[in-house]
């Protein structure tokens, strides 16, 4: 919509500063944003918005913003830049790729994005319409993906919370998950914290007391990266005191007697001194779960940042089938997918070419099973640092900062020094930027036309974002997408965007212009499709498999299993005397997204220093108080953050802030050494079997004070 109102012309948008999409209603006076606040009439949000929204003005007009191409005119990490036109910088991309695809074939460029922004499924479409297998993003393996995959196999869908009809929900399980922070992320953090004044019963799994474990019935404050035992040992109470859905398991899923067998050992008992959760807490997790009916799952991206993943999330989703609170009024439901499936091009590769995708022959679900089949990220880093199996010679990264957000910031940079070109398209300069050959100014969300719909594979609502604002000349990355397929005439994924949009909406019965003008179009959840004409579940056996057909196929484990994360007390008690403390990191903080939003006043001020959180014993045995500044240590590195003490966690547990560089530091390293989670990750083996997730979470580290990092510069 764009209504006039005096002075002020109002449109509706969806807001992206993070990469939820609640409806707003953009103000601008006199051609400049002056407000931006809750679109009252969105499903979604329905007038709500946090403290992000209102920033993005300060985003739009931020005086370090990218205006204008950059190309590199000194020695790489020397911040001299020479300022290019659009059309010089399409001629070197055109150029430098076109070699190397003559030269080497396309495989030897890599794509890299960042997660769930507007243009993040045109990412993948351009890799292919260039012709690479290898794209990747620091989550995919690590985030959302494991679950997304795991749902496909397990229940032929995406289940999601059912916030959106009549019904609330009798209990929420909530599993390595902060929505109350973290949301939108699948659904609306206001929407879960809303549910916290209901009768609604919460059970949440997490080592810290959030805001929701704070108002659950049960807090299973468990041992970082052993959820896969907890998990198990639930299916264990559940099936051995026949708390399930005799007749909903009976009809409707596959391998009871299976499972079954093969959850007898992992009793309460057996996972209590694994999971450090009461045994007896296991039991009246499970029971209050199974008793609760319609009963429903937010399960985050915790579970998906150790290299269990995929079992882990499988053993997870195996609960709600066993108690049928599967696809009812309030519970785990189906979305209707608005949307037409998203244009990916994937026909343009053709086999040979897919088979070169890095990782894509060990880890099989991540390069080929996988919705949306990405690169192995260590194999894409290694094949840049040691030309093996093949080299990677250029990296194209659209809406990521490497060094901020992949596991081992250290082998991140080693390898991006090692590739022949380097491309970064970025809002602003970012200490992984400077490492370019080229950078490429990105529009804002405020700044695009844009198309997405909410929650992520449910799709209840698509929205639209219109453009509103130019600044200096940022494109949006889709536009340059089609204008660099244009240029190098690969005669696929040229068109105009709005024309993608168009063939999505086609269901909605809406264009594109139309959706601008409306803002969103919704569509209702509808409940027990599986029973209509017996319709039952997508997979293999129709039904939900509790024994995963298409695991086994892929040749891995059919039923959830149990593996302890390689670098923990109990697999390496020889680092764990040097390193006693169970490391977990990035728990999500309101005011910033990823890395993003250092740069912007209103949401920097109330949280201008990284924090990680300790308990007061293990502040009080270091000489540590609140508020000092103190050194994180693991095997691979040492970094700073100021200590949070705090009863909310377990004394033997540490947590970091991840995301951390210092944008107001024009040093050209921008201080992303001192405060990052990352240069503490680990990106070695083992990694999941079949997604090949690495290590973000449950590492070893001890603390210690430190002196004040400003003090010293
Ligand atoms: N404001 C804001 N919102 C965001 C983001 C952001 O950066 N800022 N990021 C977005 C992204 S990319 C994602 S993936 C989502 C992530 O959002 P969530 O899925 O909610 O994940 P986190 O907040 O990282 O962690 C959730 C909880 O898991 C707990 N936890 C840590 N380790 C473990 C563990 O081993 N097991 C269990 N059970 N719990 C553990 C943490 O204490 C935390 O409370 O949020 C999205 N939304
Ligand atoms: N230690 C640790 N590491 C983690 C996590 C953790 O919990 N702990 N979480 C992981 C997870 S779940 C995820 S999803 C990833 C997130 O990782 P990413 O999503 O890649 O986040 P960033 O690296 O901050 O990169 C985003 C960059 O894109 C820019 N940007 C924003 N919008 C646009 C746009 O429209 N176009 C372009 N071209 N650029 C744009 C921003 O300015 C920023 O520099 O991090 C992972 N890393
Ligand atoms: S939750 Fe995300 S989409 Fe909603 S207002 Fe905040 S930043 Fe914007
Ligand atoms: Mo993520």
């Amino acid at each position: 919509m764009k209504k006039d109102v005096g002075p002020t012309t109002i449109y509706k948008s969806a807001c992206r500063m993070c990469h939820g999409g609640c409806g707003v209603l953009v103000h601008v006076t006199d051609g400049q944003i002056a407000k931006i606040i809750g679109d009252p009439d969105s499903p979604l949000n329905r007038g709500k918005i946090c403290i992000k929204a209102p920033a993005s003005i300060e985003l739009v007009n931020h005086p370090d913003r990218l205006k204008h191409p950059l190309k590199r005119a000194g020695p790489r990490g020397s911040g001299q830049w020479d300022r290019i036109s659009w059309d010089e910088a399409y001629d070197i991309l055109a150029t430098r790729l076109g070699a190397i695809i003559k030269e080497s074939g396309a495989h030897q460029i890599a794509i890299g994005t960042g997660t769930g922004r507007h243009h993040c499924d045109f990412v993948p479409r351009f890799a292919n319409a260039l012709g690479t297998p290898n794209w990747c993003e620091p989550g995919h393996a690590q985030c959302f993906f494991p679950r997304v995959n795991v749902s496909m196999m397990t229940y032929g869908d995406l289940p999601v919370c059912d916030y959106y009809g009549d019904t609330e929900p009798d209990c929420v399980l909530v599993w390595g998950h902060n929505p109350a922070v973290s949301g939108p992320d699948g659904e609306l953090l206001f929407h879960s914290r809303k549910l916290t004044k209901t009768d609604t019963k919460f059970i949440v799994v997490d080592p810290r007391r959030t805001v929701l474990a704070e108002a659950a019935d049960l807090w299973l404050q468990v041992r970082p990266g052993a959820d896969d035992a907890l998990a198990l040992a639930m299916l264990n109470v559940v099936i051995t005191e026949e708390l399930f859905d005799a007749d909903f398991v009976a009809k409707w899923t596959f391998g009871f007697e299976e499972l079954a067998a093969h959850v007898a050992p992992h009793t309460p008992e057996w996972a209590e001194p694994i999971t450090w959760v009461p045994a007896d807490n296991i039991r009246a997790a499970a029971r209050l779960f199974a008793e609760s009916k319609p009963a429903t799952v937010e399960w985050g991206c915790a579970i998906e940042h150790s290299p269990n993943s995929i079992q882990t999330a499988r053993a997870i989703a195996c609960l709600p089938a066993l108690t049928g609170t599967i696809d009812i009024p309030g519970g785990w439901v189906f979305g209707p997918h608005i949307l037409d499936g998203f244009p990916f091009l994937h026909e343009h590769l053709d086999d040979e070419v897919k088979a070169l995708r890095l990782g894509s022959d060990e880890f099989r679900l991540l390069g080929r099973a996988n919705v949306m089949p990405s690169a192995h990220i260590p194999s894409v880093f290694k094949a840049m640092r040691t030309g093996e199996p093949y080299p990677i010679r250029a990296f194209l990264i659209f809406g990521n900062n490497p060094l901020a957000t992949y596991a081992d910031s250290n082998l991140v940079r080693e390898s991006l020094e090692k590739v022949e070109f380097l491309s970064v398209m970025d809002l602003f300069m970012t200490p992984s930027a400077e490492l370019a050959d080229l950078v490429l100014p990105a529009a804002s969300w405020l700044e695009v036309n844009a198309l997405t719909a909410f929650p992520y594979f449910a799709e209840t609502t698509a929205l639209a974002q219109q453009k509103i604002a130019q600044v200096g000349e940022a494109k949006q990355d889709e536009v340059v997408f089609a204008e660099l397929a244009q240029r190098m005439k690969l005669g696929v994924g040229e068109e105009a965007i709005e024309s993608v949009f168009d063939a999505r909406l086609k269901k909605t019965g809406k264009s594109f212009q139309q959706m601008t003008q409306d803002g969103f179009a919704f569509e209702p959840i509808t409940y027990n499709k599986h029973e209509r004409d017996d319709a039952g579940f997508r997979t293999e056996s129709g039904k939900i498999e509790l024994y995963s057909l298409a695991l086994e196929k892929l040749g891995y484990d059919p039923l959830p299993t149990y593996r302890e994360p390689p670098e923990s007390p109990l697999s390496a008690p020889d680092v764990a005397a040097d390193f006693p403390l169970v490391l977990t990191s990035g728990a999500r903080v309101l005011n910033f997204f990823t890395s993003e939003h250092r740069q912007l006043p209103r949401l920097r001020r109330s949280h201008p220093d990284p924090l990680a959180d300790l308990h007061p014993d293990l502040a009080a045995e270091h000489g540590i108080e609140d508020g000092d500044w103190i050194w994180i240590e693991t095997r691979r590195g040492k970094i700073r953050q100021r200590a949070n003490v705090t009863d909310g966690i377990d004394p033997r547990v540490v947590n970091v802030e991840f995301g951390w560089w210092f944008p107001e530091r024009q040093d050209g390293e921008y201080g992303i050494w001192q405060s990052n989670a990352n240069v503490l990750t680990d990106q070695g083996p083992p990694y999941d079997p079949a997604m090949g997730t690495y290590q973000l979470r449950a590492l070893l580290c001890q603390v210690s004070k430190a002196p004040d990092p400003m003090a010293e510069a």
